[in-house]
């Protein structure tokens, strides 16, 4: 199946799907479209391309990632299952035996050669350029989603900067509260890669906000990947063919040709302003916080640029498939440091940090605690707050099956291991902000049912 390779092609691709409407009314990117959204969403509806926004010549373009049929199609694939086989390809790479395993081989070694992202001389994305005065970030349909929020926010955006010691590339999603015509805050929260770029800044950081991208580059901002790996790396493996950046206008961060905008700009030590509030996927409005103030020093466009927007809120919203992507794609990078885990489930409902559900290959006593530790020292796996570990045979994405085992199952003194560590960002639970405990339960080592309890109990 084929890529879209921008975003102009993804909504020909989901027009041509049925997978989009046109909303041909004036709508107000304040409160009106998410009012909209909201319901199509739960509906498991469209993708809605808003063509006249109020206030704004640019159509907003919401939903796109909705549903898993859209997700799928976004990366071409039939199930999302496929995509984790081929990373899982190359990271179990091994050296070929026979000549079929060799072509497959260098198959999978030139799909990573390709990955790489290609420096093109000129990009769709530069046929407007708007500098200095010109820069109003008015123009934008930016929404305020929800009535309490401290503003409008820029809600799909990645942000690129650059590790100011080794110059490796970051791109992230992180959200940006329009603060003034030339001002947004950067809410990139404390465990991420943009704010490391920054404290590792000795005064400014120059960054690079591109929106509306292709649906995989706009998914790989989202993708929790180690530090020292290019989103836009993974973005071109995923995607099959290398993301086309172009030389920013008045930065040094080269940006995606194809995308429909891009914000250059950059952020300083010290210069910060309060964010929020924001209506988050906590349930709650997230509380007035500092983050630094992004300097826009430059707004490009393509000519007619449509402006990509998501809505984030108590689950479930459209964040959930990007999510479920990672979810699966991750599988393998997961597998590759507890190989005994079979699989795992990240519900909605948990927002993704809040509850892991594994399956493992239980081998010896004390396993299921060796796979807990493993989940939270991994990436932003660790800040999972609660994790149920089952055995291989549980279905861990049938939740009525894994409250079945666990709770019948479980002996909370003995199988429920409470631990501490760091917490999600916008965790509002614990006393103390970033750090409290977390906690892991391991049904007792149970059988399929036709398989009758005999002798001695297992240890776990
Ligand atoms: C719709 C959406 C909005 C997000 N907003 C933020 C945000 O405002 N701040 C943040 O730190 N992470 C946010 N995230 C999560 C990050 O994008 C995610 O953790 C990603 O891995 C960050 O990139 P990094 O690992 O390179 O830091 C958001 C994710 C999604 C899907
Ligand atoms: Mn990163």
């Amino acid at each position: 199946m084929a890529v879209a390779r921008d975003l102009r092609e993804w909504i020909a691709l989901l027009e041509r799907e049925g997978e989009l409407v046109r909303v041909a009314a004036e709508v107000d990117p304040k409160l009106e479209i998410t009012e909209i959204v909201d319901r199509t969403v739960k509906a498991g509806g469209p993708a809605l391309l808003f063509e006249r926004p109020r206030g704004s010549t640019h159509p907003l373009l919401i939903n796109q990632f909705g549903t898993e049929r859209r997700m799928c199609l976004a990366f071409g694939a039939e199930r999302l299952d496929d995509v984790a086989a081929r990373l899982a390809e190359v990271l179990e790479l091994q050296p070929p035996e026979g000549l079929a395993a060799k072509v497959r081989g260098l198959r999978t070694l030139k799909s990573i050669a390709d990955s790489r992202p290609r420096t093109v001389r000129h990009g769709a994305c530069q046929e407007v350029v708007l500098t200095g005065d010109e820069v109003d970030l008015g123009r934008l349909p930016v929404q305020t989603c929800w009535p309490g929020d401290g503003g409008p926010f820029v809600t799909l955006p990645a942000v690129i900067t650059h590790d100011p010691r080794t110059g490796g590339r970051n791109v992230g999603m992180y959200r940006l509260q329009v603060l003034g015509p030339r001002t947004t805050a950067m809410h990139w929260q404390l465990h991420k890669d943009g704010r490391a770029d920054y404290l590792l800044a000795d005064g400014r950081l120059e960054a690079a906000v591109a929106l509306g991208l292709d649906p995989v580059t706009t998914y790989s901002a989202s993708a929790p990947l180690p530090k020292h790996v290019d989103e836009l790396m993974v973005a071109g493996f995923l995607r099959g063919e290398p993301v086309e950046l172009v030389k920013g206008v008045t930065v040094d961060v080269e940006v995606p040709a194809r995308a429909e905008i891009v914000l250059e700009g950059y952020v300083e030590r010290g210069d910060e302003a309060p964010e929020g509030p924001f209506g988050d996927h906590t349930g709650f409005y997230t509380p007035v916080e500092s983050f630094p103030v992004f300097h826009v020093t430059a707004i490009t466009m393509r000519r007619d640029a449509v402006y990509p927007s998501i809505v984030v809120g108590k689950p479930p919203q459209e964040d959930a498939w990007l999510g479920k992507a990672t979810e699966r794609i991750f599988l393998p990078a997961v597998r590759m440091t507890a190989p005994e885990i079979v699989d795992y489930d990240l519900p909605v409902a948990g927002a993704f940090h809040n509850l892991a559900i594994v399956s493992i290959r239980k081998r010896f006593p004390g396993h299921a605690r060796k796979v807990m530790h493993a989940l939270w020292g991994l990436g932003l796996l660790s800040l999972t707050k609660g994790i149920v570990v089952v055995d291989e045979h549980v279905d861990v994405h049938d939740y009525a099956q894994v409250l079945f085992y666990a709770g019948a199952n479980v002996d909370p003194k003995r199988d429920v291991l409470l631990s501490e560590g760091p917490l999600d960002h916008l965790d509002h639970a614990p006393t103390l902000q970033f750090f409290a405990a977390r906690s892991a339960s391991t049904p007792r080592p149970s059988r399929p049912p036709r398989a009758p309890a005999t002798g001695r109990r297992r240890s776990r």
